[in-house]
């Protein structure tokens, strides 16, 4: 491949978010000159957003890091080789991993979902470590609903998606994906997916307690109450239940329990919901009925419904309402997608399946793990809190705790007091200012890149892979590589051949996809030729998967190969039922009342009392951010963007004006803002972006920190309000007060 300077123009998958954009990058060199949407992407069909588009200036920033950076004895950083930085990591790592096993935690941030590097590689990290201190995001975006999932259908990972396509009613709850672009659900260009449902005479529905940008474009908005969305639900289910509005004729016969289900929603008549739930009674039967009477209708519900006090509830009952009304697994309704590298929802169940929930507990606060992760929420006290088992290390590879996990307070103080930090991240933040060596990633476009996890959640089965436009620079070094040298000290054997461990991954994963394409081993390492790294495992997986060759057998099947030669990917088609192939659960069946979810409703019982008076701050996505990191190199056009929004009674009362500072305090902090009167919102609720406050000592990100804004997080609570099947830290909902700044002085 060539290096030159000659300008060319290769496909790349935008790895920003989860609508995968397929763009078209230009390279001046090394240098990316230009970036297009591809309007023949497969998925994407010429949609892309300003961030996706920025990649050039993304890449380009100057305070992007680019060489390994050590701490020195001043508490400063300076440039060192490769060389130098492992050898540092070898004289203080192994200490954490043979002399005190298992203090080492990790925590592995967004980014690391939409590369193959992580997806691949992290595992060899993890296991080397032998830690369960293992966090990421996930624990405080998406638990809720995973576990909510987990229960019904047996994957925390294998979601059921809105057919967006071909439904007929849609009922959006706790997600803005106008500004968001969508999570857990792959569906780019929204708005016009919008558009074209309403235009074919379909109706959306958004609930949430702002008349977001999704709000504008839809039929109907419920201004909801943050944190009420299971009564809202089960409101909306009672309506279903006592006006005989199921459809037992759709409802695949594996599913249990829908007289029980249907007894437990009569309880929470529209009448007794609607006061806690803001919204009128009538707003809930209007639902009930229009989403009962379509003839497709499905409830996707993202962010909003999971980092909330009710999370789990409000996940399961959106699941339940889909089923009940005879929606499940049918085009237009919730379905499931078929991913060409295979993963939970394809590879076929071997033994009772077992729930990946609660199997280990968290040393301080005994909080349950999930899908092999501790809860965010004790990241801060496992370093802080004495005793056997304290975490003392920590590796953080793409990510920013430090602004991104509640109670940063407690964060920068735990990430001060780890004795020994290696962060795998482009950027000197809040989070990596604390380590002790900073291994930069490479360049974007010498990765390749196909999307293992975000496939899972595409509402059509396209399979798509760019490859690498640039080789890595002698100074560089992937991801892979780097995981893998980590590794190896971890192990201590620091001085082993990359290429060496690489191939002892591969042999493992080589037996396995043989086993999945039922051919020998041989064959199928055979089959690969001579790939290395993240290309050759996914290359087995995509053999081995639903549409692959199975290592020559099938001409035609799927192999990277022939994603190489279609660049704009492979349809496979619309989504197609998959009941009952597609359950995990232990009995193969669907439960619709867990035992484990119903046993939390009391608590739900017990909030239905009229609301006090005290403002609710909850949360909001801004188009050109991506939580904490893109302010340095896309910085935001608006000087107001981190402003409280306020509704002009809520600031009436409180006898504020348009731009006033104030003082915004819960329970754990206070911070300052200048407030923006908003109509948008719903009485009662006040709204603040997150991944703001790019402040305090050591930062090399100049553009952030010269407009810092206001850090959310420092406000929320990662102790005492917790949705209380996952420990998930309740952002959106905090309840504060907000006060004018000179009143405090004066
Ligand atoms: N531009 C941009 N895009 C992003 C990101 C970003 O930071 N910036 N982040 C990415 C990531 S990591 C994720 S996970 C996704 C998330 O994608 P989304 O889930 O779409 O996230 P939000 O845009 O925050 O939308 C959440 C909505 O929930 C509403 N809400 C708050 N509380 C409640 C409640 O109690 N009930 C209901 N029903 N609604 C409530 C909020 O008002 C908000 O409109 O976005 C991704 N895309
Ligand atoms: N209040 C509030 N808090 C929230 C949320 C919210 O809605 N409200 N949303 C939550 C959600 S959904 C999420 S997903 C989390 C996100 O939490 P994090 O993942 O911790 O935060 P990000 O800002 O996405 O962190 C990205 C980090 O990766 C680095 N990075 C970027 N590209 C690469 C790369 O290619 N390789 C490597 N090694 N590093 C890279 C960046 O420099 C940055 O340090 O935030 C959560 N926090
Ligand atoms: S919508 Fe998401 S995937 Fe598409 S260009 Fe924007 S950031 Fe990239
Ligand atoms: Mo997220």
């Amino acid at each position: 491949m060539t290096t030159t300077s000659e300008r060319r123009v290769g496909h790349r998958i935008c790895p920003l978010c989860e609508s995968t954009c397929g763009l078209l990058v230009e390279l001046d060199g090394r240098r990316i000159s230009g970036v297009a949407p591809n309007p023949s992407d497969l998925m994407s069909a010429g949609h892309s957003c300003a961030k996706g588009l920025g990649l050039g200036r993304i890449e380009g920033d100057p305070d992007r890091i680019r060489t390994p950076l050590l701490r020195t004895a001043e508490g400063d950083f300076r440039e060192a080789s490769w060389d130098e930085a492992f050898a540092e990591i070898n004289r203080r790592l192994p200490e954490f991993v043979s002399g005190d096993p298992g203090s080492c935690a990790i925590y592995h941030g967004n980014p690391a979902a939409h590369h193959l590097d992580a997806t691949f590689y992290l595992g060899e990290l993890i296991a080397a470590l032998g830690t369960r201190n293992i966090y990421s995001p996930a624990s405080v975006d998406t638990w809720p609903k995973n576990l909510a999932q987990m229960l019904l259908y047996g994957t925390g990972l294998g979601l059921t998606l809105p057919d967006i396509d071909r439904t007929d009613y849609l009922l959006i709850l706790g997600s803005n994906p106008l500004v968001s672009n969508g999570s857990t659900v792959t569906a780019p260009g929204m708005e016009g997916r919008l558009r074209a449902l309403r235009e074919r005479g379909g109706t959306v529905v958004v609930v949430d307690p702002v008349r977001t940008r999704t709000a504008e474009v839809a039929d109907l908005h419920v201004p909801i109450r943050p944190g009420t969305d299971a009564l809202f639900l089960l409101g909306v289910l009672s309506v279903i239940a006592t006006e005989g509005l199921t459809r037992p004729d759709r409802i695949p016969a594996v599913v249990d329990g829908l007289e029980e289900m249907l007894a437990l929603a009569s309880d929470y008549v529209p009448s007794a919901v609607a006061q806690a739930c803001g919204i009128d009674v009538e707003l809930i039967t209007a639902v009930a009925r229009g989403f009962a009477n379509a003839s497709a209708a499905v409830a996707h519900s993202r962010i909003g419904t999971c980092m909330q006090e009710f999370g789990t509830l409000a996940n399961w009952l959106v699941e339940v309402l889909t089923i009940v009304t005879g929606n499940l697994d049918r085009p237009g309704g919730a379905m499931f997608s078929l991913p060409a590298a295979g993963g939970q929802n394809t590879w076929p169940v071997t033994r009772p399946p077992k729930l990946m929930f609660d199997r280990w507990r968290s040393r301080v606060r005994d909080l349950p793990e999930a899908m092999g992760e501790l809860p965010a929420v004790c990241f801060a006290e496992e370093i802080l809190t004495p005793g056997p088992g304290r975490t003392r290390a920590l590796i953080t590879l793409a990510g920013n705790p430090a602004r991104s996990l509640p109670n940063s307070d407690a964060i920068e103080k735990a990430l001060d007091a780890v004795e020994f930090m290696v962060s795998v991240d482009c950027y000197l933040n809040e989070t990596t200012r604390y380590a002790d060596v900073i291994l930069p990633p490479p360049p974007l476009v010498t990765r390749g890149h196909h999307d293992v996890t975000l496939s899972h959640f595409q509402i059509r089965n396209v399979a798509r892979y760019t490859p690498p436009l640039l080789e890595l620079a002698d100074d560089e070094l992937s991801e892979w590589q780097i995981l893998l040298r980590l590794a190896a000290i971890a192990k201590g054997t620091p001085d082993r051949a990359v290429e060496e461990l690489d191939d002892e991954v591969a042999a493992v994963a080589t037996r396995r996809a043989a086993k999945l394409a039922g051919c020998d081993p041989e064959q199928a390492l055979r089959a690969t030729g001579s790939r290395r790294g993240p290309d050759r495992l996914l290359d087995l997986r995509l053999r081995s998967g639903p549409y692959g060759d199975r290592f020559d057998v099938d001409s035609g099947g799927l192999t990277l190969a022939l994603l190489e030669a279609n660049p704009n990917g492979i349809d496979y088609g619309p989504l197609t039922s998959r009941i009952p192939e597609v359950l995990r659960t232990p009995n193969g069946r669907i439960n619709l009342t867990p035992d484990m979810i119903t046993a939390d409703l009391p608590r739900l019982r017990e909030s239905l009392r009229p609301p006090d008076d005290g403002l609710l701050l909850i949360n909001r996505r801004q188009r050109r951010g991506m939580n904490t990191w893109l302010h340095n190199a896309l910085p935001q056009p608006d000087s107001g963007q981190c402003a409280l929004l306020i509704g002009p009674a809520d600031a009436a009362q409180r006898g504020l004006v348009d731009g006033d500072r104030v003082a915004v305090a819960s329970q754990v902090a206070t911070v300052s803002a200048e407030i923006r009167i908003d109509t948008s919102l719903r009485p009662g609720v006040v709204s603040m972006p997150h991944g703001w406050g790019h402040d305090g000592r050591g930062l090399r990100t100049a553009a952030a920190a010269s407009a810092p804004g206001t850090n959310y997080n420092a406000l929320v609570d990662d102790h005492t309000q917790l949705e209380a099947l996952t420990a998930s830290p309740i952002f959106n909902g905090v309840p504060v007060s907000v006060t004018r700044m000179d009143e405090e002085y004066h």
